[in-house]
């Protein structure tokens, strides 16, 4: 990559959705943080972020300054507060801004299609950060059902993004992580519990990855401190992916994109060879590229649909009446894999994902359900089987090289379970992330002895 001046700089917008008090401040106060630890560690390759406005440093070090005189939390979001980063690389060639990106602090009751600023935020975003509370997720029962208004606007976006063929992102990243029992059993039910979800995401070919962020507290010399992990990742992966296409070509907003895609759709239609005879009846639909029209589009999924009417137990035997007809329909099997997930019926839900997975073998996500599902049954040898085949796909995917770790270390396999380890270290992204895999390997290894 070529050294860039500021004015030369890519700037990304980065949404973020998250309801009240899921930690989205602490996570922005502690990317910083956690960014800026790395970079004092003097490694040869270290990232951190740099405030670009004296608003924006002053809100955020009056942030910082709260926790290290109070030892406590920040209060609650007031209003929707405007950050400018640069993130920054350091190597041995030196020093230099790699991007610029916009983030919105936002109140979570502001996080709502129905709040003109919030649609603003939206469609002017290149990727977005999801909130999910990790310790309610796996302590609360009732957490997602709270969280699903919030999954809705997701799958909203999500759902544009497919239709439109947008380049997306989702970070999904799971607060509070520091509150869970350290080791890999809690990382498994965050995405056990999450599988519902997740599986909705895949139906609609979503690009998303998932971050642990554990941000507690720690007390240093009379002052306190933010000791951040896991969170920064989200961050450089999104803005990672924004930043890959080289030389920097204009990244589209969701606005822009949807405005590209209704308009392109629309020159189609106008083309003399179109004989599409229905092209008047859609045209206007097509060319009424509006913000208004945009945020239609995006509330229409709020909208009870004639799906959403039936039950579940009415949707699983509609799925099961097309599969009788056509057993390899793979919107089908999708939709029905996900309604056995949700009505927690593995056992159901398991022949219909082998299905899937070997219609879709690219796709990594179903094989991790698949391989989640087996080891929830116990069948750990098969589990074992769909970790090889993932790896086989990408040899460096640290959660297969985790989780086949776990499992070889289970059956007293330690050399194995140690090699895969160091290679997930290996083969870690980000400091954060190596720390991660180093902390589970020592709870793994440590406990098999
Ligand atoms: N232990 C721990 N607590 C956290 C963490 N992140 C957030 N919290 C807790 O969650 C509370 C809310 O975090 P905030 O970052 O203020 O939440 P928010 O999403 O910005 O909430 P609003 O601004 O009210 O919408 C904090 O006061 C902490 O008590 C974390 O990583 N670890
Ligand atoms: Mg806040």
């Amino acid at each position: 990559m070529n050294g860039l001046s500021q004015t030369d700089l890519p700037v990304f917008n980065l949404l973020s959705i998250g309801q009240r008090g899921v930690g989205k401040t602490v996570f922005l106060a502690g990317s910083y943080v956690e960014l800026q630890g790395s970079r004092s560690k003097n490694s040869d390759r270290s990232l951190w972020l740099e405030c670009q406005d004296s608003q924006g440093k002053e809100n955020l070090e009056a942030v910082l300054d709260y926790i290290a005189r109070t030892g406590e939390y920040p209060p609650p979001t007031m209003k929707i507060t405007d950050f400018n980063f640069s993130l920054n690389a350091h190597s041995r060639q030196g020093d230099k801004k790699l991007c610029a990106f916009r983030w919105w602090d936002v109140p979570g009751e502001s996080c709502n299609f129905r709040d003109p600023d919030f649609q603003k935020m939206v469609l002017n975003s290149h990727s977005c950060c999801v909130f999910i509370n990790g310790y309610a997720l796996v302590n609360n029962p009732e957490y997602l059902d709270k969280f699903e208004g919030a999954f809705k606007q997701v799958m909203a976006i999500a759902s544009l993004v497919k239709e439109h063929g947008l380049d997306y992102g989702f970070a999904l990243i799971f607060t509070q992580c520091d509150l869970l029992e350290p080791g890999p059993v809690s990382q498994l039910q965050i995405e056990e519990n999450l599988q519902p979800l997740l599986g909705r995401l895949d139906a609609v070919n979503a690009k998303y990855q998932r971050f642990y962020s554990a941000i507690p507290i720690t007390a240093h010399q009379q002052t306190f401190q933010l000791s951040a992990t896991g969170g920064a990742a989200a961050l450089v992966w999104l803005l990672g992916e924004l930043n890959k296409t080289e030389p920097f070509q204009e990244r589209r907003t969701l606005e822009s994109g949807l405005k590209q895609s209704v308009s392109t759709a629309a020159e189609r239609q106008r083309a003399p060879t179109a004989v599409n005879p229905n092209r008047h009846r859609y045209l206007p639909i097509l060319i009424a590229s509006s913000l208004g029209v945009l945020v239609m589009s995006l509330a229409q999924f709020f909208l009870p649909s004639a799906e959403q009417a039936q039950t579940p137990t009415e949707q699983i035997s509609q799925y099961e009446s097309i599969l009788a007809r056509d057993p390899n329909n793979i919107d089908a099997l999708v939709n029905l894999a996900k309604l056995y997930i949700e009505q927690q019926q593995p056992d159901k839900a398991m022949p219909v994902l082998e299905k899937i997975v070997q219609q879709r073998p690219d796709s990594l996500e179903w094989q991790f359900i698949l391989a989640q599902l087996y080891e929830n049954k116990e069948e750990k040898q098969k589990a074992e089987s769909v970790y090889d085949r993932i790896l086989a796909q990408q040899d460096n995917n640290i959660e297969a090289l985790v989780k086949k770790a776990v499992l070889r270390n289970e059956q007293g396999d330690i050399q194995t379970a140690k090699t895969l380890f160091a290679k997930a270290e290996k083969v870690a992204p980000t400091d954060a992330l190596r720390d991660r895999v180093k902390a589970i390997s020592q709870s793994v290894l440590q406990g098999g002895n």
